[in-house]
């Protein structure tokens, strides 16, 4: 049994103890424990043999009982249990974008619905506006949420990404596998994947796939070739795996990695160079080459090296020849992040742990920006509290080396255009983020007054996940982002890339939008616990298929130069 693996049931623990209503504490020790379980480098299984669970933050007796079972037998009585007290289909309504414990709980009790048809037909009949909380407009919304995910059969890449490193391993471990890659779209780091895809290399293909079929996690095999097959995982994703022989590796990988539209302009690329390119090689004058690397491939076009985000079919090919690619923003380059929470609000750790993490990734700045006082469900600090909390970072500066601490705030931007402090306060900050909470289901026009209003304060450096969407949960409020990008370029307020799979806000398209405006960006986790610093590099993949390169990002830049930037509205 992996981290993931317990993770996985733990969540799906916390997911049911929220629809029968429980109370909330509990169902927040198994996500916290949850969390904890996949970012720790250790292995669940042999820190239970070893008896070292109880020394995993957030893990106390009653959760450690349960891994020891977990890990011992397979299974969990009590998450058993628990799975008979909820019907199999209510589960699937939480992925409905909109829709929460609550929600479905309401529907279960009130109107007895138990799965996705049930409540289509109940929506319809507009039985969901009679229950309390639900409205016609929520009624219609659940409606078009319920379309949502009946079209989009799509993974986040957070999930893609913990199933895509188990297969890696696997495949890895198999001896007559030479190299092994992912492909596709989760190369490419789009922000959620239909599925997955692998490309291996090894003298003998026919058994690496027999391996492959075989593996422990596979459900189902829905096709099977001397060297490719398609199987269906445990936890839902479907991987197609094609494994060629050596010479043909790079060839493959890269027509597996590219987008329809990108090995198309390729291809139309290397005919007007009188080459054919395909997925074993390029043939020129009728003779074959192989490249090495991809770098030698492009090179065998003509070309300048496109890394995998980019091929995308949107211009880069173009880039590539005229030699206006741009030079990607790299993890390397990112010197701190500028939006953490604290357990002053809703955080679960102290300044000073996120500190010590920040300076263990190698950062030489950290902002701590917790939520202010509007925000009263996340413990918003108010006046008295964010000045003693600056007053702390201070003092923490003088004794810390290496690492700065930059005193910020998430300030709400509330419904009626206001920031919930004045400016006086505002200028006690090294750093303010403004962003939305509340009031999303206002108009388009309002909202996007809301946004520019704040971008024209002089406080205020950077919009926090500027359109609110939470992929595949909630669309984006109804905005101008246009105007926002326009107005962010004129008064240099930086837009943040939140870097949290369930937001990658702004997305990709945005961001190079905003970089041809001259907009400045902001890679942030908003991690609420220092496990979650790691998400950084969503935040990283979104900002490169935005084209986005380090000079865009305000975090990447020195301390001295941030802190000119952070100065130089007032
Ligand atoms: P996804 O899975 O929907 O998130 O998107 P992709 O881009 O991973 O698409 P997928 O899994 O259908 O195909 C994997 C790769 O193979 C993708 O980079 C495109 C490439 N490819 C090569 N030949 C074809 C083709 O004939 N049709 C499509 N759709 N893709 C192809
Ligand atoms: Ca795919
Ligand atoms: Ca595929
Ligand atoms: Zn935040």
């Amino acid at each position: 049994m992996t981290n993931w693996e317990v993770a996985q049931i733990f969540l799906e623990i916390a997911e049911l103890l929220d629809i029968l209503g429980e109370n909330p504490y509990k169902s927040r020790a198994y996500r916290k424990a949850a969390q904890v379980l996949q970012n720790i480098p250790l292995n669940v299984e042999q820190l239970a043999r070893e008896d070292g669970l109880k020394e995993i933050p957030g893990i106390g007796a009653a959760l450690e009982g349960k891994i020891k079972e977990l890990v011992a037998t397979g299974k969990l009585r009590y998450h058993e249990e628990l799975k008979k007290k909820v019907p199999q289909g209510l589960r699937e309504l939480l992925r409905i974008p909109g829709v929460g414990a609550k929600t479905v709980q309401l529907l279960y009790r009130n109107l007895n619905i138990t799965s996705m048809d049930e409540l289509v037909v109940a929506a319809k009949e507009q039985r969901l506006r009679q229950l309390p909380g639900i409205g016609k407009k929520t009624e219609e919304a659940i409606l078009k949420g319920i379309e949502w995910v009946r079209r989009e059969k799509r993974w986040p890449l957070h999930f893609a990404s913990a199933v895509a490193g188990e297969i890696q391993r696997f495949l890895e471990e198999q001896q007559e596998v030479v190299r092994v890659t992912a492909a596709g779209s989760y190369r490419r780091g789009q922000e959620t994947v239909g599925d997955l895809d692998f490309v291996a290399a090894s003298e003998d293909p026919p058994s690496v796939v027999q391996k492959f079929t075989g593996a422990p996690w596979v459900q189902e095999v829905l096709s099977e070739d001397e060297n490719k097959a398609t199987v269906l995982t445990r936890w839902e994703i479907q991987v197609d795996l094609l494994v060629v022989k050596p010479p043909y590796f790079i060839s493959a990988l890269r027509y597996f990695t590219g987008s329809p539209e990108h090995n198309a302009a390729l291809r139309q690329r290397a005919r007007d160079r009188d080459r054919e390119i395909s997925e074993y090689g390029i043939v020129k004058e009728g003779a074959a080459f192989y490249p090495e690397s991809e770098e030698e491939f492009f090179e065998l076009l003509g070309m300048r090296y496109i890394p995998p985000e980019l091929r995308e079919g949107q211009g880069e090919i173009e880039a590539a020849l005229n030699g206006t690619l741009p030079r990607l923003v790299e993890a390397e380059d990112l010197k701190g992040d500028l939006h953490v929470h604290s357990d002053w609000s809703d955080g679960v750790n102290t300044i000073e742990e996120l500190a010590a993490a920040a300076k263990r990734r190698g950062y030489s700045y950290l902002a701590i920006t917790d939520h202010t006082r509007s925000l009263s469900i996340a413990h918003g600090l108010d006046e008295e509290r964010l000045l003693r909390q600056r007053e702390l970072i201070d003092q923490m500066n003088r004794d810390l080396d290496g690492l700065h601490v930059l005193a910020g705030m998430e300030v709400e931007i509330l419904p009626n255009k206001d920031l919930d402090f004045d400016d006086r306060i505002l200028s006690e900050m090294d750093l303010v983020i403004a962003s939305i909470h509340s009031g999303f289901k206002q108009d388009r026009e309002t909202l996007t007054e809301r946004i520019v209003e704040a971008m024209r304060n002089e406080h205020i450096d950077i919009i926090g996940h500027p359109t609110g969407r939470l992929i595949g949960r909630r669309e984006p409020y109804e905005l101008d982002v246009s105007r926002v990008l326009e107005v962010a370029a004129e008064t240099g307020t930086a837009l943040e890339i939140n870097a949290s799979p369930d937001r990658l806000d702004l997305k990709d398209a945005y961001i190079r939008e905003g970089k041809s405006l001259g907009v400045k960006f902001a890679i942030n986790t908003d991690a609420h616990d220092v496990n979650f610093l790691d998400d950084i590099r969503y935040g990283l993949l979104t900002a490169r298929r935005g084209w986005a390169e380090a000079e865009d990002v305000i975090n990447t830049w020195p301390l001295p130069k941030l802190k000119r930037w952070l100065n130089k509205k007032t």
